[in-house]
Formats: C-alpha cells, sequence, structure tokens
C-alpha cells in the first residue's frame, strides 16, 4: 500500500461528524478566536483580536526591503516600499472583522476546517491608503476588470500549491473604503495580521483581508486563484451549484453573564438585576436597526449603543431581572436591508456564514 498523500485531499472528509480531529485542534491552537468577554470593548485590545492563517506567518524582519509589486493592465508597473506606500494619502477605519468560518464547528456534519464556534470576530481602527492611490499611481488600464491582491504565505489546500490571493472587482477595488493598511490600533502590523501591509476590505468577511501584501495584478479577466474559484464559495449541497461568499451577514453575539465553570464553560448568575451587553454587526454598509434578546423564548427589544462608523459593530445592552432556576439566553440582530438572523442554522458544505442566534445556557442561583 501507499502512503497517503498528506498534500491531497482524499483523507480531509473522512472525519465530519462526532469528536474534533487532531488537526481541527491543531488549527484551534493556531488560530485564536476572540474572548467573549472581550466583546465589551469598542475596539479589540492588541493579542485579542481573532486570527485566521490559512499556511505559515511569514518572518519579516524591519528592514527586511519589503516591496509590494504593482502589475498586470497597468500604464506603470511598480514596485513599492512600506514607505513609499506611507506616503500617500492616509485614513483610519474602524472595522469589524468576520471570518467567514464563523460557526462551522456547530454545523453537523461539519467541514473539517478551523473549527469556530462563535469567536472569529473583532474590531481594528486600521490606518492605510486607499488601494485607489496605488492603482492610480500605477495608472489603472481601462480594460482591468479585476485586481488581485497576493500575500507572500504559501502552501496546499486540497492538492493545489498557492500563495493566498484573493480578488476584487474593479469597482471595489476603486472605493475610498479599501485599504492597504500598516497600523492596527496606531501600532505596526504585528506578524500575525498581516506585517508590513495588508488589505482591509470592510463589510466583506475576512478572506477578502489579504495580509502581507506583496502583490497587486491588474487583470483583464477574472482572477482563478485557489482562495478565489474553490475556496469561500456557499454551497447548500455537497459538489453542488456554488455561489461567492462576499458580504459579511446580520449577526450578534452576547457577553457571556455571570461567572463560568472552567472546563463546561456553563455560566452562574446571581438573581436579580443582571446587566447583558453584546455587540451586533452587518456586511455591506448595513447599519443594525435592532437587537432583540430571548430569555427562555421570550422576545425583548435591546437598547443600541451609538453607531460607531458604517464598518464596525455596534453595542446593545437589556437590563434582566434575572429569577432562580435554568434559563435560555439568545440574541437576534436585523439590518437595515431587513435581514434577520436565522433561529436555526443555514447548513453550508463549507461551513460559510453561518450567522444564526448565539444561544447560552445559564443557572441563576
Ligand atoms: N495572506 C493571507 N491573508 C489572509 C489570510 C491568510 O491565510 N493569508 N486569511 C484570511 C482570512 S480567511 C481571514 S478571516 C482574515 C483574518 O484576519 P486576521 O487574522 O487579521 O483577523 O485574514 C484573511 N487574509
Ligand atoms: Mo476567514
Amino acid at each position: 500500500m501507499s502512503a497517503p498523500d498528506l498534500f491531497s485531499d482524499t483523507a480531509r472528509r473522512a472525519n465530519t461528524e462526532g469528536p474534533f480531529a487532531a488537526e481541527e485542534v491543531q488549527l484551534a491552537n493556531r488560530n485564536a478566536g476572540i474572548l467573549l468577554e472581550s466583546l465589551r470593548h469598542d475596539v479589540t485590545p492588541p493579542g485579542l483580536h481573532y486570527l485566521l492563517n490559512h499556511f505559515d506567518v511569514p518572518y519579516v524582519p524591519p528592514d527586511d526591503g519589503w516591496r509590494v509589486d504593482i502589475s498586470g493592465a497597468v500604464r506603470e508597473t511598480l514596485s513599492l516600499t512600506p514607505d513609499e506606500v506611507r506616503r500617500l494619502p492616509e485614513r483610519t477605519l474602524r472595522v469589524t472583522l468576520e471570518c467567514a468560518g464563523n460557526g462551522r464547528a456547530t454545523l453537523t456534519p461539519r467541514y473539517p476546517s478551523m473549527p469556530w464556534m462563535h469567536e472569529a470576530v473583532g474590531t481594528a481602527d486600521w490606518t492605510g491608503t486607499p488601494l485607489r492611490h496605488i492603482l492610480g499611481q500605477a495608472g489603472l488600464g481601462d480594460d482591468a476588470v479585476e485586481i488581485a491582491c497576493i500575500g507572500a504565505d504559501r502552501g496546499f489546500d486540497r492538492g493545489h500549491e498557492h500563495n493566498y490571493g484573493r480578488s476584487l472587482s474593479r469597482r471595489d477595488a476603486l472605493s475610498d473604503d479599501v485599504l492597504v493598511a500598516w497600523a492596527m490600533n496606531g501600532q505596526p502590523l504585528p506578524p500575525q495580521h498581516g506585517f508590513p501591509l495588508r488589505l482591509v476590505v470592510p463589510g466583506w468577511y475576512g478572506m477578502a483581508s489579504v495580509k502581507w501584501l506583496s502583490h497587486i495584478e491588474a487583470l483583464e479577466r477574472p482572477y482563478e486563484g485557489f482562495q478565489q474559484v474553490r475556496s469561500y464559495l456557499y454551497r447548500a449541497v455537497p459538489d453542488g451549484p456554488a455561489t461567492p461568499v462576499t458580504h459579511m451577514r446580520v449577526k450578534s453575539l452576547m457577553v457571556p453573564p455571570g461567572i463560568p465553570d472552567f472546563y463546561t464553560r456553563a455560566r452562574l448568575v446571581t438573581p436579580g438585576p443582571t446587566h447583558l451587553f453584546g455587540r451586533a454587526w452587518s456586511g455591506a454598509g448595513a447599519a443594525i436597526a435592532r437587537v432583540e434578546i430571548a430569555i427562555d423564548a421570550a422576545w425583548r427589544e435591546a437598547d443600541l449603543d451609538p453607531p460607531q462608523g458604517d464598518f464596525a459593530w455596534r453595542g446593545w445592552r437589556v437590563i434582566w431581572d434575572a429569577a432562580p432556576g435554568e434559563h435560555d439566553l439568545a440574541c437576534r440582530a436585523t439590518d437595515s436591508n431587513g435581514e434577520t438572523q436565522p433561529l436555526q442554522p443555514r447548513w453550508d458544505a463549507g461551513g460559510y456564514g453561518n450567522n444564526a442566534v448565539q444561544r447560552l445556557r445559564v443557572q441563576v442561583r
């Protein structure tokens, strides 16, 4: 018998129900999630922002001579240093990023990948220059239809060797909101978040925000990179019709009230007035219109904190008079497009876009 080819996909789908595989646990140890209690912070403190890296974090010393190359359908190919990028017009945007696979581990059967429960979300102040200034400097050709953005990290997925890369339509790439960022919360990007330069695409699931940006290519035909055409596709049935994953779906989370049991994370709440707090967000520039919370399936309206810009999560709060006993809590957001979180997850073959309501069981005593 020949040894299994570790770089192909054959063995991967074997484990899709039941206990987590060692490979999933290994990925979970590399890709940290936010601590739900840190949803309290408007801006996620350094080190608590979630992390999703497909391959290895490139080692980039500060004086490494990093270049981002701009080529393809442009008047002039460029090779810019981070300093040259930093001299372009600067913008800072407060942006909530969420991984498209957030909630994957709550689906059955699940796709064998990063086993997120609810915690693949975070908010940062990103400083950079709109991508359009770099494209403007290179002179974007009239025939360019997509802009591919490629990272320096390289690896295999389902037998395909590639650098992580994603594309944007010409229109999206020319938006003033799409940044080539060099700072996160006023500090240089940490290595794991893309040092020295990364893309930030507000309103989209995280996969669009390419880290360790090393190559920008203007294309006269659609990009065919693995992460564009083989990954990040919604599929209601395995190997069935596929539609691309794009903007974040409306979602909300709550800070678990009370205190936890270490191992199970079960919650103990003291009887009496209990402050429930959480966050809600949506993609495509849609504002949060309302948040409701349910105590034992009885829904009531939450109060909304003031918005923090077009692309960041919004706080919500409720005071709950907790009566002794066991209670089920849930929260549900609705955005200005009238989209509401479903009560039950929509199953997806890759585990993408699960925005079902978060449920929590608490004991009050
Ligand atoms: N080069 C590169 N960019 C990447 C990734 C990656 O693995 N490599 N992961 C993407 C995915 S799937 C997500 S959800 C976000 C996560 O960004 P963060 O780790 O800064 O939170 O980065 C995106 N950009
Ligand atoms: Mo992701």
